[in-house]
């Protein structure tokens, strides 16, 4: 844990509430707690069916003109916000008892500031909606976003500047990606310089949602902050070095970092006159939605991993001592001012899933759960490769691809000789989805250093509900599943983090976020269950023949038509 001043009272002030938002992909909620850490209320908007005049397709354009472009309007997360903010307020949540709230943004989108809007922010009329305010305040409309694919010639460019890919993931914790913010930005300069130079300040999705409820420029948090390819992971600090391989005069566009513990501002006055909020109530700094998942689960212990199935699939755990590489991403643990996290990223999660139950499983999950239940582990040596989308992990286009393993009970891989095939009868191909996306986890897990075994997994995201793929989780990876009450970390964590922060800003310095929950986990919202013991061992070590063979075929694909 962090330097810490000592902390003899961690209590909440009784009858307080602390508000968590996640502005994610496809919806922005709230989630609140009360002063013993359980769950009050919570909310959300589903972007395409809450604001249908945006015309979303689960939150984002997809530009079929230009070959990875993913986008969404800036302005729809804004309205969000209006809405999520009225929807609470008609169930009678009473905003003046919040002492402090946070929140989590999906990584890497960006939000660009037109020159001057600081002005807007600090001048909101609480007569009118944010929306009607801030039309013309962004010199982008459109904000990239995670999903996007379309950089790939900047990250050669910075990759080349910095002396690297892997001189680039040591230094600021990820080699260049697509979806990187730093990649990104380099693209709007290079592309459109005068909607660069008529850019005042560059926000993450994190830091812009803090920004309205501030009502000024908020900093980005060191945490999100790393997802930018711009960041000296050791020194929590800008990279000068990153920051010139990017744009020119970039540091001033991104104004000063700030721990995700801080005290980013009180709440606007806009939010104090309009919705009653407490003007003493706390913004403390938003992160990045993976790691306040993090922090949702009260993830602590070294040999313990996450594995979220969202929209994006990410597997996660913490370290003391990181070695960023090729793969896999490094961030400062927005809980621990010492400590980092560690992660991969899917893009092919729930998107992919939903798409292939559509085509095999009668677009309904109860026959999807039911031939997943009736095929057997190992699938008859049936595994495929399903990208609906660019896969970030590996590298490979928009494909499936699909093989039969010959000699599949032989001993070792050597024997397993496959041929590809056009397709699989529907129960194998969803048995081949779900083994499929939970071998490559543990393959790159492993590669990048995660525990192996781990301690133990706990599951988050929607499909964590779903009891055959936490069977699959259990006996792919070989140790016990935990789950949690509630499958929403993200909104969850940015709540408990909003305690925390409370409390690091009455005890004037970071005190461990331990200090909130010691004795009380079992009692509160947070606690995890035990949902899945671990599969046998002799199916784990078959699982484990099949994985490197997948590694093989892996290889072989990006080699053939990777884009690195
Ligand atoms: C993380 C990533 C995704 C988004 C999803 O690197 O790209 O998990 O954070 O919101």
């Amino acid at each position: 844990m962090g330097t810490a001043a000592p902390m003899d009272d961690c209590s909440l002030p009784d009858d307080s509430l602390f508000l968590g938002f996640d502005s994610s992909t496809q919806s922005l909620k709230a989630t609140v707690l009360d002063s013993n850490l359980n769950i009050v209320a919570s909310e959300t908007i589903h972007f395409d069916s809450g604001l249908p005049h945006y015309k979303t397709k689960d939150g984002v354009y997809r530009d079929h003109l230009v070959n990875g472009r993913i986008v969404s309007p800036t302005l729809m997360w804004v309205e969000a916000l209006d809405l999520l903010l009225e929807k609470l307020s008609a169930s009678r949540l009473d905003f003046g008892k919040i002492a402090a709230l946070s929140g989590s943004g999906q990584q890497h989108g960006s939000v660009y500031w037109r020159n001057g809007s600081s002005a807007k922010l600090s001048s909101l009329d609480p007569k009118k909606r944010l929306v009607d305010q801030l039309g013309d305040a962004f010199s982008i409309g459109e904000s990239p976003i995670w999903m996007d694919s379309s950089t790939t010639e900047q990250c050669r460019e910075i990759e080349k500047a910095v002396g690297g890919a892997l001189e680039l993931s040591r230094l600021t914790g990820s080699r260049a990606y697509e979806r990187y913010t730093g990649p990104q930005i380099r693209k709007i300069f290079e592309r459109e310089p005068e909607i660069y130079h008529n850019t005042d300040r560059i926000s993450l999705v994190s830091s812009f949602m803090a920004s309205l409820l501030i009502g000024a420029y908020a900093s980005i948090d060191e945490t999100d902050g790393a997802g930018m390819n711009l960041m000296d992971i050791k020194r929590r600090a800008w990279s000068k070095i990153a920051l010139e391989a990017t744009a020119p005069g970039l540091e001033e566009k991104l104004g000063k970092l700030a721990p995700a513990h801080a005290f980013a501002g009180f709440i606007a006055s806009y939010f104090v006159e309009r919705f009653h909020f407490n003007k003493n109530c706390l913004v403390i700094q938003w992160s990045g939605d993976n790691p306040n998942s993090l922090a949702g689960l009260t993830l602590n212990t070294p040999g313990d991993l996450a594995i979220s199935l969202g929209t994006s699939d990410t597997v996660f755990g913490i370290t003391s001592d990181p070695k960023p590489s090729l793969e896999g991403h490094v961030f400062p643990n927005p809980v621990d001012t010492k400590g980092y996290m560690v992660m991969l990223v899917y893009k092919n999660g729930s998107l992919t899933r939903e798409d292939v139950r559509n085509r095999s499983a009668e677009k309904s999950w109860e026959v999807f759960n039911t031939f997943l239940q009736q095929t057997p582990p190992l699938n008859d040596g049936k595994m495929g490769f399903y990208y609906k989308e660019h896969e970030i992990l590996p590298p490979l286009p928009v494909g499936f691809h699909r093989y039969v393993l010959k000699n599949f009970m032989g001993d070792t891989p050597d024997d397993l000789d496959e041929h590809e095939v056009e397709e699989f009868d529907p129960p194998s191909e969803i048995r081949a989805l779900i083994e499929g996306q939970l071998l490559s986890m543990r393959a790159h897990a492993e590669r990048f250093g995660m525990p192996s075994p781990p301690k133990r997994i706990i599951a988050t995201g929607g499909a964590s509900a779903n009891q055959s793929i936490l069977s699959s989780i259990a006996s792919i990876f070989g140790c016990d599943v935990y789950t949690v009450q509630r499958p929403d970390s993200a909104s969850l964590g940015a709540a408990l983090r909003a305690a925390h922060g409370w409390l690091c800003n009455k005890n004037g310095s970071f005190v461990p976020i331990s200090c909130l929950y010691e004795n009380k986990l079992e009692k509160t919202s947070l606690r995890c269950k035990l949902s899945m013991a671990a599969g046998d061992q002799q199916l784990v070590s078959k699982y484990a023949l099949l994985m490197k063979k997948r590694m093989e075929i892996e290889n072989r694909l990006v080699q053939k038509l990777g884009r690195r």
